[in-house]
């Protein structure tokens, strides 16, 4: 009932601009671009160059207003709002996507990708596209693969070097099934939660530890609540521009291509900056106090982790799994 009350709503909305854009045709149609992370972040550098390169390439039909910070909410939530039409643009990484379009999870397994040369060669090439083009089926717009990134552990608790150290620790993870199970395999206790929550969560000691990229880990200041970093590069983070189909099959195609290409823009924005801050960033942490772990020995990491490929293999098949792994 709320639903469609707000989709009531919004339609009356929809139709009062357009009374009044037919009286002012010059007006702009602000464009609403959400994620969860800070105004210095990775993701903010990749809003930013969506902002310029569609209001450039419309000549100011379009204006961007971005939303960082979580100010539209968690990103499942930015999600469902793409589908029913109450946010424009999300740039998100693939963790709650799963829910949403199934497909996706084949880039969540831990240790799937060796480097980032391989992972955006993957996503850049026919698997990235057609899991692009999966999300049209569920309501949603995939226009551009970015990055998050390699991601992290940190918690509070002691230094982390192999398995057995993580054993025990209760980890905030995202809301994807694929993680959870395979930080439950590593002795974890897997707890999910959406992006906007994790800070207090570390704050009041509700999660003893979380993992991230180190661009996440330093726009969002986490070594105010965590004392020690391990690389583990467990997992590869996509992150993905999605629009809502509100929005772009409402557009012609021209206009559609401005959004492609703005998309394409904040991903290679984002991507750069990713790269930047992978070595700058650890730095950074060590100045803040982190302890850092920087050898860790991977193998037993991936044994540990080795019962979720069979899990999702069960449920989704190999095909998705064999084409990534055919492209090493
Ligand atoms: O997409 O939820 C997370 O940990 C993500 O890495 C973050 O929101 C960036």
């Amino acid at each position: 009932f709320a639903r469609r009350t707000l989709v009531t709503a919004i339609t009356g909305a929809t139709a009062a601009a357009l009374a009044m854009g037919s009286l002012s045709a010059q007006a702009a149609q602000t464009i609403n671009l959400g994620h969860t992370l800070s105004d210095s972040s990775h993701y903010s550098v990749g809003a930013d160059a969506f902002k310029e390169t569609l209001e450039r390439l419309s000549d100011g039909e379009f204006e961007v207003a971005e939303h960082p910070s979580g100010a539209l909410g968690g990103e499942r939530a930015m999600i469902e709002g793409l589908q029913i039409g109450t946010v424009d643009v999300v740039i998100t990484s693939t963790g709650p996507l799963g829910n949403f379009v199934p497909g996706t999870y084949v880039l969540d397994l831990p240790f799937l990708f060796k480097d980032y040369d391989q992972a955006r060669c993957v996503l850049d090439g026919e698997v990235g596209q057609d899991l692009l083009d999966q999300m049209s089926e569920h309501d949603l717009v995939g226009l551009a693969w970015s990055e998050n990134g390699f991601r992290h552990m940190t918690n509070s608790k002691r230094p982390v070097t192999s398995p057995g150290d993580a054993e025990g620790l209760k980890v905030r993870t995202m809301e994807n099934k694929v993680h959870m199970e395979a930080f439950e395999q590593m002795g974890v206790h897997p707890t999910p939660m959406a992006f906007p929550e994790v800070f207090t969560a570390l704050q009041q000691g509700t999660v003893d530890g979380q993992e991230n990229p180190i661009t996440v880990i330093v726009a969002t200041k986490f070594w105010e609540v965590q004392d020690h970093l391990s690389l583990t590069g467990h997992v590869y983070s996509p992150a993905v521009v999605l629009g809502s189909p509100i929005l772009l099959d409402g557009l012609s195609e021209e206009e559609r291509g401005w959004f492609e290409q703005a998309a394409q823009a904040s991903a290679d924005a984002t991507r750069e900056e990713v790269s930047r801050l992978e070595s700058e960033g650890v730095e950074l942490l060590r100045e803040k106090g982190m302890t850092v772990e920087t050898e860790i020995d991977k193998a037993p990491f991936q044994e540990a982790v080795k019962p979720a490929y069979q899990i999702y293999t069960d449920q989704y098949g190999s095909e998705m799994l064999d084409r990534v792994r055919a492209s090493d």
